[in-house]
């Protein structure tokens, strides 16, 4: 703790290190390279409607999806970062086809799932979007094969995002609560904003692309209806949707309410990948209180089979995911 009792990301960082007698320093140096490419992006962001990274780079991703300039930029950012800082053995990324692993660095203890630039499409419109990232120990040492990625949500030794909003914020948890830092951009330090999060057990906010309405299953309609019901001439709930997962995340984490991106008829597994999207998320929604699922079991107790897995999502607040699982099962 500084004097002027700012305790910055790195302190903070430090400080947990120093409370386990087994820490080597890798994680702790893990996260502080995933804060030192979030601050580039953040740099980038901020003047994306001056320079040349606005709109679409004219390639399509593996999902199939045209890649924005920007997805590519910060991609390279954490690629670049996660190397140059030698801790990890291999990455996979929402921009990547495989897995990428680092040359010299099979014996890494960490790999790290990421989706580098959530949300992106919003970018060209000043919305918020953001990164995601997730952490696994590995269990074994040698060059990393994609199954190694293929692990429980459980199993996350770290998640969190970053959220480039009307301040940047980088959240994460280790398994042990959730804390928040906002970066001061005057002195470019994440410092600790938000600590121990919770999610209200209860909220307001329902947030689903309605759009999709008559695309979902009865199930997930018949929810929407639920929300939308009056009591005494009053509203019940009030919807959000801002179309970028990390900011409609962290609102309703904040204010309470819950998230939904189900399966369609023409996309059963919905839109959203379970490594480095569903996953890092209901790991903080979990360690802040709230809960996750599929609409059948939890997020975290998915066995993923392939690294850009889609699966149905549903996170918030304890109590709106179980009114929300009632009605829909
Ligand atoms: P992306 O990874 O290509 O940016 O897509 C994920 C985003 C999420 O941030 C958001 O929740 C969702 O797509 C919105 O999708 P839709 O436009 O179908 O509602
Ligand atoms: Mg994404």
């Amino acid at each position: 703790m500084r004097s002027n009792n700012i305790t910055t990301l790195t302190d903070f960082i430090l400080e947990k290190g120093n409370n386990h007698a087994e820490a080597t320093g890798d994680f702790s140096r893990i996260l502080n390279d995933i804060a030192l490419a979030g601050k580039i992006i953040h740099r980038e962001i901020n003047s994306a409607g001056l320079g040349e990274l606005l709109g679409a780079s004219g390639v399509t991703n593996v999902q199939e999806e045209e890649q924005q300039k920007l997805d590519d930029y910060a991609d390279i950012q954490f690629i670049n970062a996660l190397k140059m800082g030698g801790k990890v053995a291999a990455i996979a990324s929402e921009e990547q086809d495989d897995i990428l692993c680092f040359e010299g660095k099979e014996d890494a203890k960490y790999i790290v799932a990421f989706d580098p630039l959530d949300g992106s499409s919003n970018i060209d419109v000043n919305i918020p979007v953001g990164t995601i990232f997730s952490i696994f120990k590995r269990e074994r040492k040698g060059k990393v094969t994609q199954d190694e990625f293929l692990r429980k949500g459980k199993d996350q030794a770290a998640a969190g995002y970053i959220i480039y909003g009307s301040s940047t914020m980088l959240v994460y948890t280790t398994g042990n609560g959730v804390n928040g830092f906002t970066l001061d951009s005057t002195i470019g330090v994440f410092c600790l904003s938000h600590p121990n999060i919770k999610i209200p057990v209860e909220g307001g906010i329902y947030s689903i692309n309605e759009g999709n309405t008559e695309l979902y299953e009865e199930g997930i309609q018949r929810y929407i209806a639920y929300c939308k019901e009056t009591t005494n001439g009053k509203r019940t709930h009030t919807g959000r949707f801002i179309g970028s997962l990390v900011a409609d995340f962290h609102r309703n984490m904040l204010k309470g309410g819950i998230f939904i991106y189900p399966g369609t008829t023409d996309k059963p597994e919905g839109k959203l990948r379970l490594l480095y999207e569903c996953n890092p998320m209901a790991m903080i929604a979990e360690q802040a209180y709230g809960s996750s699922s599929d609409g059948k079991i939890s997020i975290l107790e998915i066995q993923p089979e392939a690294i850009h897995q889609r699966v149905p999502f549903l996170v918030g607040s304890k109590n709106k995911v179980e009114k929300a699982l009632s009605i829909i099962q």
